[in-house]
């Protein structure tokens, strides 16, 4: 294993097994950028299970899903040896911790948040679960527990990180500075926000229409379908102009973050040609870069014994951080740590709380 050096800066990120495929939003907002931290800083990356409870999954799809992602993880070139990669579900202080925030937040705070929001008017009231609610909570709870300065997300989890860094700093002013690290969103520009293909005014996203998304594990003549059949528009022209021209600008995004290039540059390529023309090169694009994920995936399925060891002695690993964590936040909110003789017992003052947030 390669040792991290001890001042390297942590990140932490998640991601819900609630496909049988992660997407190109997926990748190019959070996990390519995942495997390139591991460069420079101590990575926790952890399959979110218990986030993706939160929409009623059915059992034998989240069981499935989650070695599934945690395949694609890996073939994307996250290295067990130097990230932890775990379950989430396999630490149970995420739960834990959950709890001790819940009582911290403002149920007006938690309300605000506009994904809950969009789900629940996507599933009606009745369908959302105490949950859903929670999620920004848990997610906050996920973060804090790793000391993580960062988070690299997509532009959609922005709103989230503030919260996750509004209750940090609450417990900093409250329990006393050094309860906890106080997180920074890592969000890269140009990938910050994938759009669907069919609906180019829409965030390519994993419950949306299965015909705009490009899917990691889809086969090459789904992937070259779903580019050449993507929506543009009735202009013939090809300009990086996110405003007017969204759909042909998106694949210009997807195509300058594969390649490396600026999308303007890649549109000025095509000056003169067809849409069919950059289509047909994009297309070639995705495959080949999903070509070695989906095969290095497949093959790691074929060993679910293996795959899961990876998973447990990354679940090892969290422990040893997350652990000492919890403890460290339990004891500021006052609660007793279990066997330890000798805590000393101060009689109360007879204030009360006055329940301020
Ligand atoms: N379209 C996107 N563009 C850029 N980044 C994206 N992410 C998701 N969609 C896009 C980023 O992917 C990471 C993992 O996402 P997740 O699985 O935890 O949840 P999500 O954001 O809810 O993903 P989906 O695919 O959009 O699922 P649903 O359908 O449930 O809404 C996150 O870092 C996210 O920002």
């Amino acid at each position: 294993m390669v040792p991290v050096p001890a001042d390297r800066r942590r990140v932490f990120s998640g991601i819900q097994p609630t496909a049988d495929s992660l997407h190109i939003g997926n990748y190019l907002g959070a996990v390519r950028n995942w495997v390139t931290l591991q460069e420079t800083h101590d990575c926790v990356y952890s399959v979110v299970d218990l986030h993706a409870l939160t929409v009623n999954p059915n059992p034998a799809d989240i069981l499935r899903r989650t070695r599934v992602t945690a395949a694609q993880l890996l073939a994307a070139g996250v290295d067990p040896d130097r990230s932890i990669l775990f379950v989430q579900s396999h630490v149970s202080e995420h739960a834990e911790l959950t709890w001790l925030l819940n009582c911290v937040t403002g149920f007006g705070e938690a309300g605000r948040m506009t994904q809950f929001k969009d789900k629940t008017q996507k599933q009606g009231s009745e369908g959302a679960n105490v949950g859903l609610f929670d999620y920004p909570i848990l997610q906050a709870a996920d973060i804090l527990l790793y000391d993580a300065h960062a988070v690299p997300v997509g532009e959609d989890q922005r709103q989230h990180l503030e919260l996750s860094r509004d209750i940090a700093i609450r417990l900093n002013s409250r329990l006393g500075e050094g309860t906890a690290i106080v997180p920074e969103a890592l969000i890269t520009a140009a990938t910050a926000k994938i759009y669907d293909l069919q609906n180019p005014g829409a965030k390519m996203s994993k419950t949306g229409s299965p015909t705009g998304i490009l899917e990691l594990l889809d086969e090459p003549k789904v992937l070259a379908k779903r580019v050449k059949s993507a929506v543009t528009d009735t202009e013939t022209t090809i300009r990086f102009d996110p405003e007017n021209k969204p759909g042909v600008s998106n694949l210009l995004s997807i195509y300058g973050a594969l390649t490396n290039r600026a999308p303007g540059d890649i549109a000025a390529e095509y000056e003169g040609k067809m849409y069919g023309h950059l289509k047909v090169d994009l297309a070639e694009v995705v495959v080949e870069t999903f070509r070695p994920i989906r095969e290095g995936a497949q093959a790691l399925l074929a060993d679910p014994d293996e795959l899961d060891r990876i998973l447990a002695r990354g679940a090892e690993r969290a422990r040893e951080i997350a652990g000492p964590v919890f403890r460290r936040i339990a004891s500021r909110f006052g609660l007793l740590a279990p066997g330890t003789p000798g805590t000393p017992c101060t009689p109360g003052t007879g204030a009360r709380s006055t329940g301020a947030r």
